[in-house]
């Protein structure tokens, strides 16, 4: 292999729903991470990383595309057997890289749709990861609260058995005859559902819509972080000659938390702690791998998660009850859904060994700006309709004393946007209720303008937008004229 210094493997490690607070390296102190906390003590420890979304589907949809995602209007958290919402033209990171010589693999939640519409659970799926960019990909379709409780590998659903096919629906009036549901057969759940969640029962557990058929296919929730790890080890290990780029989505600590039995009972917070634990585990058992093969030095890892947290997303597993002191967002305001940076502020850390000094950094970045950057360091040009909102921020990624990126547009839920411009937040007038009451979340919604200032009120406490009526109002308009262009990554 030629000269590799400027083509490092890429590793992305994507929580789900984990907030700021919720690792030891970002300061939880009843929640063991220590494989977390050794990525951090080797590479940079963002305290402004953010995401662009408080929900999945967006934010993962700008991991991907470097686009905003109030851009594409069907970016908003997909059912388990919507469409693709990134269609095969669109450039994307890993597209980006398999240009660059890169082999690029995904294992773990999509939802970011499958097929177009003409999905059938028991043939070759039309479109699939493998359509934008991955060649090789293991993945559930959406959440592991949502029907099909199946693995797709590339194109197939794993372990079906022809004679017993997979249906689906989303909804009710098309609901199995015959299939137990969370509604009408509460004495089947081995977990109950708080909200939501009603439809069929998998594995004790009633999901989000209905499905039949697929038996031997159905996952077990409890070896999901096995199944993953393992395809994950997979990945690299064939790809070790790289240059290889592997997005490793974790389902945890989304709900329905069910660790396996090794983490049962790891932490005194319930489920919750438990499957942060165990996706702790995962990440060390990936940087094991890693070492083993002799490419740790030559790989880039990236830790995150896709939104804020939330500790009662539908299902009674007690996270309220047991939390403690525990701050699953740290000082943040508001959680998963949130206007406030609880939703899209999360942990962001980034090692490389040997090429990274590990640190502290302030810097503003964003997963939206990883195919920017990381194009700079694969020096692949990007085309005009690239990653309309990505900015190279490389040498802020890697430490380099740069400043990361000066403004940043943020969503809560439904296009609802927030703009932040150095250390203020400006969040216009939203329609909506304050303050979600199943998930005991502050939505952020107000019928009044909010501007506050991050360097001094890191919770968001004191509204100031009365007192700096210029300010908020110069804020409003850029945020409009954002809304209204077609990209804000400079030509
Ligand atoms: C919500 C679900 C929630 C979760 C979320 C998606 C209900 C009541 N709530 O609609 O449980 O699945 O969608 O989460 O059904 S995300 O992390 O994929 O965005
Ligand atoms: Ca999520």
């Amino acid at each position: 292999m030629s000269d590799r210094t400027n083509r490092p493997n890429i590793v992305i490690l994507y929580a789900d729903d984990l907030g700021f607070g919720d690792i030891g390296c970002y300061g939880a102190s009843s929640i063991p991470t220590p494989n977390l906390d050794r990525l951090a003590a080797e590479g940079i420890r963002f305290q402004q990383g953010y995401a662009t979304a408080a929900t999945c589907t967006p934010s993962r949809y700008s991991l991907l595309t470097g686009s905003y995602p109030w851009r594409n209007p069907r970016a908003a958290i997909l059912a388990g057997d919507a469409p693709i919402i990134i269609e095969p033209a669109t450039p994307t990171l890993p597209g980006m890289l398999r240009r660059a010589g890169y082999k690029t693999g995904v294992v773990g939640k999509w939802h970011l749709g499958l097929g177009r519409g003409d999905l059938d659970w028991n043939r070759a799926i039309s479109v699939t990861p493998n359509d934008v960019g991955f060649d090789s990909s293991f993945i559930m379709a959406a959440t592991n609260d949502r029907v099909p409780c199946v693995y797709v590998q590339d194109r197939r659903v794993v372990g079906l058995d022809a004679n017993d096919p997979i249906e689906v629906t989303y909804d009710w009036n098309k609901a199995f005859p015959g299939q137990p549901t969370g509604r009408h057969n509460p004495e089947l759940l081995t977990m109950k559902y708080s909200h939501g969640h009603d439809g069929t029962i998998v594995n004790g557990v009633s999901r989000i819509g209905h499905m039949r058929g697929g038996a031997a296919a159905r996952w077990t929730d409890e070896t999901m972080a096995e199944v993953f790890l393992e395809n994950a080890v997979r990945f690299v290990t064939e790809n070790k000659a790289g240059p290889f780029f592997l997005y490793y989505a974790f389902h945890q600590p989304h709900v329905p938390r069910l660790p396996g039995p090794r983490f049962k009972g790891a932490t005194a917070l319930g489920a919750r702690g438990d499957v942060i634990v165990e996706m702790d585990w995962c990440v060390g058992e990936l940087l094991r791998a890693l070492d083993r093969l002799g490419i740790r030095e030559n790989t880039i890892v990236i830790f995150s998660s896709d939104n804020g947290p939330v500790l009662d997303d539908g299902y009674e597993d007690r996270a309220e009850e047991l939390k403690g002191t525990h701050k699953a967002a740290g000082p943040l305001r508001g959680g998963k859904y949130s206007l406030f940076d609880g939703g899209t502020r999360v942990p962001f850390m980034l090692s490389y060994p040997g090429h990274v000094e590990p640190g502290e950094s302030q810097a503003v970045v964003c997963h939206v700006d990883f195919l920017a950057s990381f194009a700079a360091m694969v020096e692949q040009p990007l085309g005009a309709n690239e990653g309309p909102d990505s900015l190279n921020v490389l040498d802020a990624l890697l430490g380099r004393g740069a400043a990361g990126r000066d403004e940043l547009v943020t969503e809560g839920t439904r296009a609802k946007t927030v703009y932040r411009k150095g250390d203020w937040v400006f969040i216009p007038p939203h329609d909506g209720p304050a303050m979600n009451t199943n998930t005991n979340i502050e939505l952020g919604n107000s019928p009044d303008p909010q501007l506050y200032d991050l360097s001094q009120d890191i919770g968001q406490i004191r509204n100031v937008a009365a007192e700096r009526p210029e300010l908020a109002a110069d804020m409003a308009a850029r945020l409009e004229a954002i809304r209204k262009g077609a990209r804000t990554r400079p030509e």
